[in-house]
């Protein structure tokens, strides 16, 4: 039976703007957080032991981390070497460089000859020696267009059109490493990717460009016991009959808000050829609360807000309070008072949304059922601001010219 720990997207070095800085170390509180669940990870890979480390790829929010984050990340997976772990990085989308190829940011593992450390930036299978038996592992990182297809093929072609082409190239490309596997030895593949029957997350928003979608029943082969997804942050397994199972651990922290009801963990393993057991594991991530009340009919909408904020627990929470109001209620809230009954927050932001501002356009000649040409549209706003008029007939001139170069 080899064990192995799955874990996925650690995205260290984002979410700063939920967090503040450390007085007593310079270090952003989320950066913290990130390597504290890291750390957890590795810690149980470590105590448990487990035989194999993979790591599903995006290691950071991008291909140039801060060296201060790479080496946070470094010094967590470096206890990993130290234990003798043989450990599978895999090349996400957020590893990828954009110029040139592979993963920027994993590759120097690589480079450094880190022992029994591999880093999935193509498609190839890994025979792995573990300490309890030989174990192939099929690595299949990010794909691009560039990946399979050259750019005279994919010219004049929708996207859904690229993305089925893609996937044509993609099949025979799978099946020349199924083909060379040693069916005696059990299998996993390893690899980062959209499945199209994956409930979205963050991933959704932080991903430039978009990506490709691979269909399910091309993951489900009998040639290996588990699939070991990375780039979708909600945990879930694609596969429930788990024949094989399909699974995302996820993000080990949140990333952002939308990210606020999902557990955070990773996944513990035990495979043997033709047997295998899975199990998600919790770890203790920073909790994320919205709060969000509507006072625009309330008497009293100071203690409202303040009664909705007293309901919840943000002790050390990463928290958002969102109020509609009316502008007329605008004297009636004590922002510091808010403030007050926010301290025990991790971090907190305050969003008030004046109601029938909204609904109301700010300059009636910019009403939203008219159109106007530019020039207009920016005379109609410089003649509503006073302070402006000096240089009102330097920028339409400005504009002019702009708009007829
Ligand atoms: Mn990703």
């Amino acid at each position: 039976m080899i064990k192995i720990l799955h874990l996925s997207d650690i995205h260290m070095g984002s979410s700063f703007s939920h967090g503040r800085i450390n007085p007593e170390t310079g270090i952003n509180s989320r950066l913290e957080d990130f390597i504290y669940t890291l750390s957890c990870c590795i810690d149980q890979a470590i105590n448990t032991p487990v035989d194999l480390v993979l790591f599903g790829g995006d290691a950071f929010p991008d291909a140039t981390p801060p060296p201060y984050v790479q080496e946070a990340f470094a010094s967590q997976f470096r206890r990993l070497v130290d234990a003798d772990i043989p450990t599978v990085l895999l090349v996400g989308n957020h590893d990828q460089h954009s110029q040139g190829n592979g993963g920027a940011s994993l590759c120097i593992y690589r480079t450094l000859g880190v022992p029994k450390f591999i880093v999935g930036d193509q498609l190839d299978t890994h025979c792995i020696e573990t300490q309890s038996g030989k174990i192939q592992v099929i690595t299949l990182p990010w794909l691009t267009h560039s990946t399979l297809l050259t750019r005279p093929e994919t010219e004049g072609l929708s996207v859904a059109e690229v993305n089925e082409l893609l996937i044509e190239r993609l099949q025979p490309a799978l099946e020349g490493e199924i083909r060379r596997l040693d069916p005696d030895l059990p299998t996993v593949l390893l690899a980062h990717l959209m499945a199209d029957r994956a409930n979205l997350g963050a991933e959704r928003f932080l991903a430039v460009g978009k990506g490709f979608t691979i269909p399910v029943s091309l993951l489900i082969r009998p040639e290996w016991e588990y699939v070991a997804l990375g780039h979708v942050h909600k945990h879930q397994n694609l596969n429930p009959n788990n024949d094989p199972p399909i699974v995302y651990p996820g993000s080990i922290e949140r990333v952002d808000f939308s990210e606020e009801k999902e557990q955070k963990g990773y996944v513990l393993v035990e495979v043997e050829k033709d047997t295998v057991h899975w199990e998600f594991h919790p770890v203790p991530a920073r909790d994320f609360c919205t709060i969000e009340v509507d006072v625009t009919e309330r008497e009293d909408p100071q203690a409202v807000i303040l009664n909705a904020i007293q309901k919840r627990a943000i002790q050390d929470a990463v928290v958002r309070l969102i109020y509609k109001l009316r502008s007329e209620q605008l004297d009636l809230i004590e922002t510091g008072a808010l403030q007050g009954a926010l301290q025990t927050a991790h971090s907190f932001t305050i969003r008030p949304e004046l109601v029938s501002q909204l609904a109301r356009p700010r300059l009636p000649e910019l009403a939203v059922n008219r159109s106007l040409n530019p020039l207009d549209a920016l005379q109609a706003y410089l003649d509503n601001r006073e302070d402006l008029r000096d240089i009102s007939e330097a920028m339409l001139e400005a504009a002019h010219s702009l708009l007829n170069s």
